[in-house]
Order: C-alpha cells, then structure tokens, then sequence
C-alpha cells in the first residue's frame, strides 16, 4: 500500500491531537478541496464533522455487525419527525474526544465554538414529540439497545422564523444547502411505493380469494443513513431517513411521447413527497400530501425491516420476537395496515395469524389529547390513495366490530365509538383506533395524560382491553441537555461528584446534601451567571434589547399555542408594569420576560399573541418609567441550538398550560435539571416534577384538570364576571383594547379578546389569572433572597435524575419491547 495512504488509514482512527490535527489538514485539502488559507468557517466545520466521523464508522459497523450475528431482537422507532438540532458537540462529546478536537483545532488556529457555530441546526421535527424521539435515539444508543430510528429526510425542515413589524414571517429552512457531513446515501437500498391504483381480487393457487394492487403510481424511497453515537462511543446506531425517488420508467413512458418537459415536471412532483415537513404542531392539516408523507416513509420501513428479518428467518412466526415497532403517535399508523398488506398479499400469511403477529410487533404511544391532533383521513382519499389499505382496515374493523363486548351488550352508541370508521358527515379513517387495535401496547407519556387517555379519547378501547394502557413518562438526555448544553453546571458538579451522572443520572441525587453549603452555592450561582451572560449577549444580538444579567430570567419557550398559555404570561408582564410604574419608589426585583416559540403558519391566534408579546415589548422596553426593572423579549427563530443556550441560563421556568392539556412537557424537565425553578400548573409532567422536587421547591398554581373539566362541563364560568372583579386583570385588558399597545391599529386584538370573553375563554386564562399573579410575586419575593433561591435551584438540579430519557428508554425496552442491551463485539483494532 502506498505510504502516504497508509498513514491516512491509521489518522482516520487516532483519537489524539496530532493524528486529529492531520487528518483535518488531510480532510480540507483532499475532501472538502480547499486551501488552508481560503478555508471558510464552513469548510472547517465540514472539515471537522468528516474526521470526527471517520472516527466512528469502525464502530459503527461492529454495532450493526453484532445486531447481525445475535440476529437481537432490534426496536424501530417510527417517527414523522426527529428535531435533531446540531451534531458535532454530540458526537464529540459522545466519543469522549471534545479537548482533544479543541486543541487540534487550536494548533491550526482555530477555535471550536466558531467552528461548531457554522453547524446548520437539524430542524425535522415541530416541537415535543420530535425532541423526544431524539433524544430516545441518544438514550437508545447510550444503553446498548439494538434501536433504529426510520423517518422522512425532509429537504426543509421546520421553517425558520422571523418577525418583521412584530409579526411572525416564515422563511423557508434550507439545513441541506451546503450538504451535510453526517449521512451516508444509500444509493442501492430503495424500496418502491405504492399510491392510488385499484384492488384486482383473484384465487390463489388453493382457490383461496386473494387481493393485489394494481395500475398504482410507484416511488422510490432511498435511504440515508446518520450514525447516532451513544455515550462513551461504543454502541453507534442508525437513523434511517428515507428520501423520495421518482423511478426511471416511470419518466420514461413520458419520453416516448416526447414529453421530456412533462417527464421532469413529473419527477419534481414525485420527489415533492419529501420536500417539507409539515410545520403544524399537534394539529392535523388533513393534506393528501401528508397522508402520502406518513404512507411513503412508513411503507419503506416496514420492508427494510423485514428484509433484514428474512435474513435470518423463513417465515413469520418468530417477527414479533425479532423485532418491535414503536408507532410515535398516529402518523405511521397506516403501518398497520401496510404490515398485513405485505403479510397477507405479499408472503402469503393467513389473515389470523398476520393480525397476530403485527399485534404484537407494534405498540404505540399517543402525545396528545387535543382532538383537533387525533388524525381521522377521510375515506374517500383513503380508497383513492391506499385503495387496499382501506379494504383491510375495513376487513380488521368488520372483525373486532363483531368480537367486541359492546355488539353483545347491544350497545350501538358504544360500537360507533369504537369504530375505526367516524361514520358522522363525511365519513373518516380514526388512526388513534386502529394504532390502538394493532398494538399490544398503548402509552401515555406522564401519569396524568396516561389516566386522561384512559378517562376520554381511549375510555371504551380501555374498556375493552385494559391491559393494554400504560404510562411512560417523558425524559431528557442529560448528555446534550447538562452535560453539552451547560458546561459550567455540568463541570462544577463533576468536581464534587465525579461524572457518573452523565450515563446515570440518577447519582445527581448526591448533590442534594450542598445544597446547604454556602461555597457550594456560590460557585452553583456563578455557573448560572455566567450562562445568563451567554443568554443576555444572544439576546442583544438577536433582538437588540439589552437585559440585565441579574434580573430573574423568567423563560417561557415553546411552540406557541393557546393551550400553554403564552397569554396568560404577556397579561402578567401587563400588570406587573403597572404595578411599577404605579410604585416607582418601591425597590423591584427587576425582571426580564423570556419568549421564545413558533407558531404554526396557519394558527392566526397564535401569530397575533406573538404580535402582541412584540407589541408589549416595544412599549415596555422603551418606558423609563420602570427603570429597566422590566424587559420583554421574545427571541426569534427557536431551535434546539436556541434552546440549548436558553435552558441553563433560566431562573423560573414557566409551565403554565390549562390543566389537562399538555400531555407531558419536556422543557419542563430540561429548564429544571438546569436548575431553574418551576411556575406552573399541576399539568403533563409536572405532577411529577413535583413529586421529584418537592412542594416546596416548586410554585405550582390553578385549576387541576378536575376542576379544569368540572368548570367546563357545568357551563357556569363567565370570564366577564372574573375580569370585572380582578382590576389588574382588567386594566392590561382594557390597555389592549383601547390600543396601548397598538396606536397605529387599535383594534388589532380584538379577537384576542373577544376569545376571553364571548368566547368564553376556552383556555380558562382568566380563571387562573390572579392565583398566577401570586404564584408570580412569590417567586420575585423569594428571589431578593439568593441564598434561599440557590438553595432550591440545587435541590431542583438533584431532584432530576429519574427524569432521564435513559429511565425511560429501559421503562419502554423491558415492559413494551422486550428488547435488551447488546454490547458490540469490537475485533481486536486493527493497527493500519
Ligand atoms: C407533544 C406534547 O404536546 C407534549 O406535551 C409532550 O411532551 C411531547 O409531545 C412529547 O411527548 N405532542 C406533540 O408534539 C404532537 O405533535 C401529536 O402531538
């Protein structure tokens, strides 16, 4: 082997700063083809993510090679959306290389944090459910689980966000623009397709009826695969992400025509499919092209996974022993019906024994009790897009219809509610009840929504199978989200109690006992001050607003959505600057409001509730009357990479959702193990954040979700009533309405009124108004005591450990998966 080529296969594997520092000179020149002097902050960064990659992919591959040679029980986690974020400092930190890569890069003159800023932020997700399926992924790794996740390789992903004149405008997001270092295309692992078409019924060679599809249109979905590093970089797993193909004789049919033109038009309208994801958060659009979306990637999937199955097998008996399929909410529920398709049309396989067997493949977790969320496609694009698909839905619902307890007490109301068919107006597809029928497992994600989902959406299939609800409660990857996002928290607790707490987070527990120790709590305050410095100077940056850094960072971030409430904060901020200005020879804890949050483009009210929030601001922000004792922003564009300089800086974390509408919250968990205090309602997950943190430790307020229903059913809240009684409440509403906030357009939010009035407030913001004012002054009231405020943010911090993803990823391997750690077999390295 030629020398210098040599040398380079061993580079690519060394882990210290000289073999690091070649192979980035090694990687600009020959790879990304630039010249040091010429190289942009993007090339490096390119640069970087090659050679770090490089060091992964032995590892990699034994990981998938030992999965192959135990032939291990794999888990698929299916899931529309994976909200990323960036990759470098993950994998860095994962591979326990990040000092190292630093010190390369500072012999070549470089620094790290400029490198890692030219990332583009991996946006293929809306919100929760998208963060929470990646950080499964991290955990999934992190514990040796044999887990891939399969999702759509989205060309934009979630829009990026700006505000002109205080509105929200939408830009397209283009992550993919300059390429991205982490994939592998995989040119030859594709699948084909199918839509629209029409159902040819047949016999079989025993004379049995037999169904296949046919005249349907055909894409190609083509693999890319990301390798997810654990911790430690020992197991590597893969995300799949498909991408959309148009198929060569698909054009070519167009091309004996002579229609060239048509033939590429046709084939930029094929591969629309995985174009965009669709920007709405828990809301359904009801579009073609999203049921298409969830088929495509959905349909893919489920043959990879059975291709790698079949490399073992020779029938199905044993998939459900080989492979589990977590359905991260409705969207790939059409799997179920795919499974049987390929089951029954393409293997053969008795009806019978495939619903058996896809039964207990698949299990499925619901994020949402919000029935604007739970998908229903209408029948008539049904039969026209997946015509057998709809066919075996029918055939799957005709035989529980029949079976069901509720046929034979004669109970027609309850059989209609238990129909997979809305058989009211247009009739449609419910995919919460066939995810729920085609899985052996169903999951809440916090106790709460898990009791709500058996008490509403789910109560007659509870009925019917009480089994099979559980809970598993939300978490978080400590790795991104203390270790790599809050270096001095993460250092300073590493110093008392080693950095076991990075792979268990459980041992954080340890800290509790300093919380009473005055040293301790100063350096605790001082990594959180020096985090506020970072938020504070990305603030101005972003907005142009300086804040002080020692005001209470109170920090409200999150897609914007009348549930969480985000009205109910802006009312507060309203009151608390009258109160100032109306007292200005009071000494105020001074305050800065922190926003942050999309809203989907379609979602008129949320986009005139961040109007509103920008509109405020500019009024607050500007009057010297408060004497900067009070600052309002709302920062643009929220990411992950936002998100990750936005957690550890937080004093109060603001969790304030309507009682039994937020199904879990995981800001809640990140905002909290980053040691900020929680102000919220007994909603989601923070049930159970107060039960880890204590009562006393925690500013919890408002109506529980009892009430919350009880005053909704009894129809006797009048919000007119409860503002003309509360005068702070009605002085900001009146300063709205009379245009305060808006002299050029006075009216402007008049049905962000109208919705707390004649309304009749919905959301309940009103109703809990004023217990949220005296939530809020408490928390100023302890914060002028720092020591107290310190003492509760380190029990918060402490408190946090079994809120770990890595908790709830062994919750979902040993009770819904069966599936368990597999260490990869490394042969011995070899050396060049
Ligand atoms: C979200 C829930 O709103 C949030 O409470 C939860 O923490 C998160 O899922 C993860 O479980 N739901 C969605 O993002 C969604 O799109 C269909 O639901």
């Amino acid at each position: 082997m030629d020398a210098r080529y040599k040398s380079r296969e061993i580079e690519r594997r060394s882990l210290d700063v000289d073999g690091l520092k070649r192979s980035f000179l090694e990687w600009l020149v020959y790879s990304v083809g630039k010249d040091a002097r010429a190289a942009t902050r993007r090339d490096w960064f390119h640069t970087v993510a090659l050679a770090v990659r490089d060091r992964l992919v032995d590892r990699w591959m034994d990981t998938t090679r030992t999965y192959y040679q135990q032939d291990a029980k794999r888990v698929y986690y299916l899931s529309l959306e994976f909200l990323i974020g960036r990759l470098l400092t993950n994998s860095l930190a994962n591979l326990g290389i990040t000092d190292q890569c630093r010190q390369a890069l500072d012999r070549i003159g470089l620094n790290l944090d400029d490198v890692v800023e030219a990332e583009p932020d991996a946006a293929l997700g809306n919100g929760g459910l998208g963060r929470l399926a990646a950080c499964f992924l991290d955990s999934m790794a992190s514990e040796a689980l044999p887990g891939y996740g399969y999702g759509i390789r989205y060309e934009f992903g979630l829009f990026e966000q700006r505000f002109e004149h205080g509105w929200q405008v939408e830009y397209p997001e283009q992550w993919l623009q300059f390429g991205n270092p982490w994939e592998f295309p995989r040119p030859e692992v594709l699948y084909p397709v199918q839509f629209y078409g029409r159902v040819e019924e047949f016999r079989d060679s025993v004379g049995e009826r037999a169904y296949r599809w046919v005249d349907a249109e055909r894409v190609l979905a083509m693999a890319y695969d990301t390798p997810v590093v654990g911790y430690g970089g020992d197991t590597i797993n893969t995300l799949r992400l498909w991408s959309a193909r148009a198929t060569r004789d698909f054009n070519f049919g167009h091309f004996n025509d002579g229609a060239y033109m048509k033939a590429v038009e046709q084939k930029v309208l094929t591969e629309n499919l995985s174009r965009v994801l669709y920007p709405n958060d828990a809301t359904e659009g009801g579009k073609e092209l999203r049921l298409k979306q969830e088929y495509f990637f959905t349909s893919a999937s489920l043959q990879d996974i059975l291709r790698r199955y079949l490399q073992h097998h020779s029938n199905f008996d044993s998939l459900p022993d080989k492979a589990a399929i977590q359905l991260n909410d409705t969207h790939p529920a059409i799997g179920i019906a795919e499974l049987m398709r390929l089951l029954v049309d393409q293997h053969g396989v008795l009806w019978d024994k495939a619903w058996d067997i896809t039964r207990a493949t698949f299990s499925y977790t619901n994020h949402t009790l919000l029935p604007e969320a739970l998908e229903a496609w209408p029948v008539r694009m049904m039969e026209r897009v997946l015509p057998r698909h709809m066919q075996i839905i029918y055939e799957i619902n005709a035989k529980f219809l029949n079976r069901s307890k509720a046929r034979a007490a004669g109970d027609n109301a309850r059989l209609s509610r238990l129909s997979l068919i809305d058989e009211r107006g247009d009739r449609r597809v419910r995919m919460g009840n066939l995810a729920f029928l085609g899985s052996h497992k169903v999951n809440g994600v916090s106790a709460l929504h898990t009791e709500l989902m058996k008490q509403t959406v789910f109560a007659d299939f509870h009925a019917e199978f009480p089994e099979r609800i559980n809970n598993k409660t939300n978490g978080i990857t400590p790795r991104r989200w203390l270790h790599q996002a809050n270096q001095p928290l993460a250092a300073l607790i590493t110093s008392r109690i080693g950095n076991g707490w990075i792979k268990d987070l459980g041992q954080i527990k340890a800290l509790a006992e300093k919380a009473d120790d005055l040293v301790f709590r100063e350096e605790f305050r001082r990594a959180k001050r020096k985090n506020k410095k970072r938020l504070a100077a990305y603030i101005a940056r972003q907005t142009g607003v300086d804040v002080q850094v020692d005001s209470l960072f109170d920090v409200q971030v999150k897609r914007m959505h009348e549930y969480k409430r985000q009205l109910l904060n802006i009312l507060q901020a309203i009151a608390l600057y009258n109160e100032m200005r109306d007292n200005p020879t009071v000494s105020w804890v001074p305050v800065t409001k922190i926003f942050a949050g999309k809203a989907a483009p379609s979602y008129h009210m949320a986009k005139l509730i961040i109007k509103l929030i920008n509109d405020v601001a500019k009024v607050v922000n500007h009057d010297p009357s408060v004497h900067d004792n009070l600052k309002i922003v709302l920062l643009p564009n929220y990411n992950v990479t936002a998100a990750e300089i936005i957690m550890p800086a937080a004093d109060l974390s603001e969790q304030i959702s309507t009682a039994g509408m937020e199904a879990s919250g995981t800001g809640n968990m990140k905002l909290a193990l980053n040691g900020a205090l929680t102000i919220g309602t007994l909603d989601g997950a923070n049930v159970e954040i107060r039960e880890h943190v204590g009562d006393d430790n925690i500013f919890i307020f408002g109506l529980t979700a009892e009430e919350v229903n009880d005053l909704r059913a009894s129809g006797g809240f009048n919000p007119r009533e409860v503002i003309a009684s509360n005068p702070s409440l009605k002085r900001a509403l009146d300063m709205i309405s009379t245009g305060v906030f808006s002299p050029d357009d006075p009216h402007r939010y008049h049905p962000i009124l109208q919705a707390l009035t004649d309304g009749g407030d919905h959301f309940l913001v009103t109703a809990d108004f004023a217990e949220y004012c005296e939530a809020q002054q408490e928390a100023m009231d302890l914060y002028r005591d720092q020591e107290e405020w310190t003492r509760k943010a380190i029990l918060n911090t402490a408190n946090m450990g079994w809120f770990s993803s890595d908790r709830t990823i062994m919750e979902y391997a040993t009770e819904i998966w069966d599936v368990h750690p597999v260490k990869p077999e490394h042969p011995a390295e070899t050396e060049g």
